[in-house]
């Protein structure tokens, strides 16, 4: 059984359906094991890095020494005549040049299933491992050339459903992440690295500002709200990442399939003038401002089910409204807002009046108290008129729920969340947590400094309070993958003149 941490060479499929796939392969001394499969083993030996030779995958041990030559004629099936896998172009890198800092080659071969599984049992014959899930990038963060917040953002890339959220991984990718908590770092070094050299050198001069109860508590003060800032941004985040669970409910014949359809642009729910044309639930996922949505068009709500099949839609449609992230509820604006609706609304679930049916019914008759400005549409499924204007509330109406903070979680009561930009120049909500890791990270540190201030404020020793100190500067230190005393002891002895 193969572990994270071996460098032994490894191939994988790196692309998905399509004419071409890509395998990967990187580790110390693939490109010899792959000049054993390929048909120009001198061209790939020589190739400098980052170039591209062409040439065929065949069997293993198939060019020998006195295999035709090229000016005598073969056939195909002789015993020389090698066995051909693939025509493919090959991409050598070498190390440290390459994703993951090895020496390595893409292999840009033909798409079809057959062809790929035929090039990976090639490899395998030449010597190759079956990559682990995230080998390569694992390898990456070992050779150092992606920390944990860039390696995270990778995969984000690899699944992101909407290009807002491409856009936010990109960010990450970029190093926008890596380079914040370096800077948040910094602080707590400046403040932890101040009471260090307190406890060891108690006695030694340390200038006024350091020697306070808690040292450079400005700087820990600042580390602080910077990861309560990013604690704060990452339901926000998440949204982007893995996108909502919008549900459109109504009664009957509200026009619920026909809204489902012009969202989506497409005839995919059927539409009939009879009630109860909806049994089951159908999904799509789309996009609202960048917001991936599994939207899903339910059955008609209502008692008195005309037949049991539609009772089970019914049934279904409850189910679903359960796990909904939001609700588009339908009302037929020809029948107006019934009781069934009102004992919707009394629901507590989170939900947009929409009246639809606005080309023949005046929206004029609408209950104002329910039909909020800004926080309602009218709207006609049929024309399209008022569709953008409900996408833009589902879209606000998702980023609000995830506006504020986890209760107790990032803020003390009442502090709103600051904005980066207002802060440290950066780049607002833009910048935010990948990862869930990430996150807990994040409020592990938030816990521990807030313990410290907390004792610091109780005036409690210096000793009791520098164990938080480290904690928090080990967390962020594990988000991007970099822990180490080492670094504690450059920057305290950096700063402060103790070999007098
Ligand atoms: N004039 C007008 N007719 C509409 C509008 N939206 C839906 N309809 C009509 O209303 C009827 C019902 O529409 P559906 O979309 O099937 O309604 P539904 O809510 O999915 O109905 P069930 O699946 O039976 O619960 C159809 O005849 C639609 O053409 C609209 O905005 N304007
Ligand atoms: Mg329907």
């Amino acid at each position: 059984m193969r572990r994270y941490g071996d460098r032994d060479p490894i191939a994988a499929r790196a692309t998905g359906q399509g004419a071409l796939a890509i395998v990967r392969t990187s580790g110390g001394g693939s490109l010899d094991l792959l000049a054993r499969v390929f048909s120009r083993p001198q061209a790939l030996l020589d190739a400098p890095g980052n170039t591209v030779i062409y040439g065929w995958i065949v069997e293993p041990g198939a060019f020998r020494r006195n295999a035709a030559g090229p000016n005598e004629t073969r056939r195909a099936g002789t015993p020389d005549e090698p066995r051909r896998v693939d025509e493919v172009l090959v991409s050598v890198y070498r190390a440290p040049k390459s994703y993951t800092g090895e020496d390595g080659a893409d292999i840009s071969c033909h798409g079809g299933e057959a062809v790929v599984k035929a090039v990976l049992e090639t490899l395998r014959k030449a010597g190759f491992s079956d990559a682990l899930a995230g080998e390569f990038s694992f390898r990456a963060f070992m050779n150092g050339r992606l920390d944990l917040t860039r390696s995270e953002s990778v995969m984000e890339l690899v699944s992101a459903k909407t290009g807002e959220a491409a856009e936010r991984a990109l960010r990450r990718l970029s190093g926008v992440l890596e380079r914040e908590f370096h800077q948040i770092r910094e602080k707590l070094l400046e403040s932890l690295s101040a009471v260090e050299i307190f406890l060891d050198y108690p006695e030694d001069e340390i200038d006024g500002e350091a020697a306070g109860p808690l040292p450079y508590r400005e700087a820990a003060e600042e580390a602080l709200r910077r990861l309560e800032t990013l604690a704060a941004s990452y339901r926000r985040e998440r949204l982007y990442r893995e996108g909502a669970i919008v549900v459109i409910a109504g009664r009957p014949n509200a026009g619920k399939s026909s809204l489902f359809n012009a969202l989506l642009r497409e005839d995919r729910s059927i539409v009939a003038e009879n009630p109860g044309t909806t049994r089951d639930w159908i999904e799509a996922s789309l996009s609202f401002e960048g917001i991936p949505v599994r939207l899903i068009d339910t059955a008609g709500l209502r008692e008195d089910a005309s037949d049991p099949v539609e009772e089970i839609g019914v049934g279904r449609s409850r189910e679903m409204l359960e796990n909904a992230d939001l609700v588009i509820y339908v009302i037929d604006g020809t029948a107006g807002v019934t009781g069934e609706d009102r004992a919707f609304f009394s629901t507590p679930k989170k939900f947009i009046p929409v009246w639809n049916k606005a080309d023949i019914a005046p929206s004029g008759s609408r209950p104002a108290e329910i039909f909020l400005p800004e926080k309602s549409a009218a709207l006609s499924a049929k024309t399209g008129e008022g569709i953008e204007t409900l996408c833009r509330i589902v879209a606000e109406s998702l980023l609000d729920s995830q506006a504020c903070p986890d209760a107790g979680d990032s803020f003390s009561a009442g502090e709103p969340p600051e904005r980066p930009e207002s802060v440290h120049g950066l780049s607002g909500w833009g910048m935010g947590l990948g990862s869930d890791r990430q996150k807990d990270l994040v409020d592990r540190a938030v816990f521990s400094l807030r313990e410290a201030f907390f004792l610091a404020d109780k005036k409690e020793p210096l000793e009791l309070i520098a164990p938080f100190l480290r904690e928090a500067l080990n967390s962020v230190g594990e988000i991007t993958g970099e822990i180490s005393t080492a670094d504690i002891l450059e920057t305290m002895f950096s700063r402060f003149c103790v070999g007098k």
